[in-house]
């Protein structure tokens, strides 16, 4: 049994603390709004007023929150947990961010005595949930050793990138693709659907064919249904857009599909969909062609 520190309890962070709780860790979890902690206690674990509250026992901080400015916040902000933290301590960021926060990041923790990973993770709420989620993480390896335990409750696999922060890079070249298939679903569905393919029997030669993939399985089958709750936000989905576009302008890489993408997305956050699924933005193409697909 391990000490653990869960701060953020979002769709991420809530799947992955209560998965550390059935796995038998002692969890105690903050959130900057408290209420969010509720099911969390309900499940055994100890609820902090405070990060530094949080992590005063903790053998291992963990965090998963919303975008690069929630993670400077929690680190360099009011009550900062880099005041909080110990030598000794092991921190993972499993937020998507960019390299450079996490870069810094890593600078500060390591100044304070403590071992610090970058450790963002794919899939979305259900992954979480289920522990089924796929962790890519950078730092020191004997850290990762010393961690992958841990992780594995969280996660069908857990893979080390390399050091410091070729988890949080992974996780944008992963991010990427995830746009591509999710505009890729959006294009082929309405076409097919203006063009007057049924929709399911679509579906059905994706789900078989060379080219299958889970998202175009589960994106098109929602879509179908007209179901765009939430399971990774829209907005989240944009933050990620945008760091591509940044990581990619800092290494002089062209990324023209990907610019492409982006602006769909950000029409669609403008369309008032932000809070919706990350598919939401397909909505844009449908307009666009002047269809809607169904089944
Ligand atoms: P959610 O469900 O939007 O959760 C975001 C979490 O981040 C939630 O706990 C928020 O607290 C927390 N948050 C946001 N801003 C702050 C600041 N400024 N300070 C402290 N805490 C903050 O996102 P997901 O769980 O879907 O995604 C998490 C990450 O995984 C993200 O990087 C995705 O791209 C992948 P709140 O409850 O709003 O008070």
């Amino acid at each position: 049994m391990t000490n653990i520190a869960y701060l953020g309890l979002g769709i991420m962070g809530r799947g992955m603390a209560a998965n550390l709780l059935k796995a038998g860790h002692s969890v105690t979890v903050w959130n900057r709004t408290p209420e969010r902690c509720a099911p969390l206690t309900a499940q055994g674990a100890k609820q902090a007023a405070t990060p530094a509250d949080a992590v005063a026992d903790a053998e291992v901080i963990m965090y998963c929150l919303s975008d690069d400015k929630a993670v400077e916040d929690l680190v360099w902000g009011q009550g900062r947990l880099i005041d909080a933290v110990k030598p000794g301590q092991i921190v993972l960021d499993m937020t998507t961010i960019h390299p450079d926060t996490s870069r810094k990041e890593c600078a500060a923790f390591t100044e304070k005595g403590a071992e610090f990973l970058d450790a963002p993770v794919f899939g979305s709420k259900n992954e979480a949930a289920n522990g089924g989620l796929w962790i890519v993480v950078g730092g020191k390896r004997e850290i990762y050793d010393k961690v992958s335990p841990l992780l594995k409750p969280l996660s069908e696999t857990t893979h080390y990138m390399g050091e410091n922060p070729m988890g949080a890079s992974m996780k944008l070249v992963g991010n990427l693709l995830v746009a591509f298939q999710l505009e890729a679903i959006g294009e082929a569905m309405v076409l097919a659907t203006k063009a007057g393919l049924n929709p399911h029997d679509v579906l059905g030669v994706l789900h078989v064919t060379d080219f299958k993939s889970p998202i175009f399985d589960g994106v098109g089958a929602a879509l179908v249904r007209r179901d765009f709750d939430v399971d990774f936000a829209l907005k989240l989905m944009l933050k990620d857009a945008n760091l591509i576009a940044q990581f990619a302008q800092d290494l002089n890489v062209p990324v023209p599909g990907a610019a492409a993408i982006r602006e769909n997305i950000k029409i669609g956050v403008n369309r008032g969909w932000g809070e919706e699924n990350a598919s939401a933005f397909i909505k844009v193409l449908e307009e666009g062609a002047g269809v809607q697909v169904k089944g």
